[in-house]
């Protein structure tokens, strides 16, 4: 079976919760749809559980991209002689929208772990387009808003990141677009913590950082699972 989860931010119990709940073996495949770290306090860890998989597919967020930028930049950040005061404020920036948890995790670990979770950063994909019982599903963190559907091969990787998807419109007839990024309350207030699906797009982040369930979405069946 081909599964798909979002948004984990740090919620490491939340994500082995539902790899038990699906009962996931190797002969299954998971897409992780970005936003592994950051917020929550278990980011790294989670990474370092998902980079020790061969059937689990990371395809990377916001905060992972910037979290890969940044880890990179750490020694230069923590020496006296190095920083910068450009690097202080992106620093600044990615502590105020949840960096700090990632940062003390990374600190703790080995030198051989710390290239474990960068290069698991760095190889992440941005999208994937997959075929699964019959359907067509385009995977990624985020799409573009509607006004670039048409330029659908010219997406830059900031569109599969940072882009405001417009759930109301169909982007492809012949596909499924699923994303993670936008937490589903914020898309239909009756869908908090819940899987949301129109017009083609499934929207899989329920905001499990926010004290909602971790959503799972198996491709070949549509069936929902949720962590408890
Ligand atoms: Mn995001």
């Amino acid at each position: 079976m081909t599964y798909v989860i979002s948004d984990i931010h740090g919620c490491y119990d939340k994500y082995k919760n539902i790899l038990s709940k699906i009962n996931f073996s190797e002969d299954d495949t998971l897409y992780i749809l970005g936003d592994i770290v950051d917020r929550g306090h278990d980011g790294i860890k989670t990474l370092l559980d998902v980079a020790e998989r061969g059937n689990v597919v990371f395809l990377k967020g916001n905060h992972d991209y910037l979290a890969y930028v940044l880890l990179m930049k750490l020694p230069d950040f923590l020496s006296e002689n190095n920083s910068s005061e450009e690097l202080d404020e992106m620093y600044r920036l990615w502590i105020s929208d949840g960096g700090e948890p990632t940062i003390e995790e990374f600190l703790f670990l080995s030198e051989s772990e710390r290239d474990i979770v960068l290069y698991a950063l760095k190889k992440s994909k941005i999208s994937e387009v997959i075929n699964v019982g019959g359907k067509t599903f385009l995977l990624s963190h985020t799409v573009p808003s509607f006004d670039k559907s048409d330029d659908y091969d010219n997406w830059t990787p900031d569109d599969y990141v940072y882009g405001e998807p417009d759930y109301e419109k169909i982007y492809f007839e012949d596909k499924y677009i699923v994303t993670g990024h936008t937490p589903t309350g914020f898309i239909d207030k009756n869908s908090l913590g819940k899987i949301w699906k129109g017009n083609n797009h499934i929207a899989i982040d329920c905001g499990a950082v926010f004290g909602n369930p971790l959503g799972c979405l198996c491709l070949d069946t549509m069936e929902e699972f949720y962590s408890d």
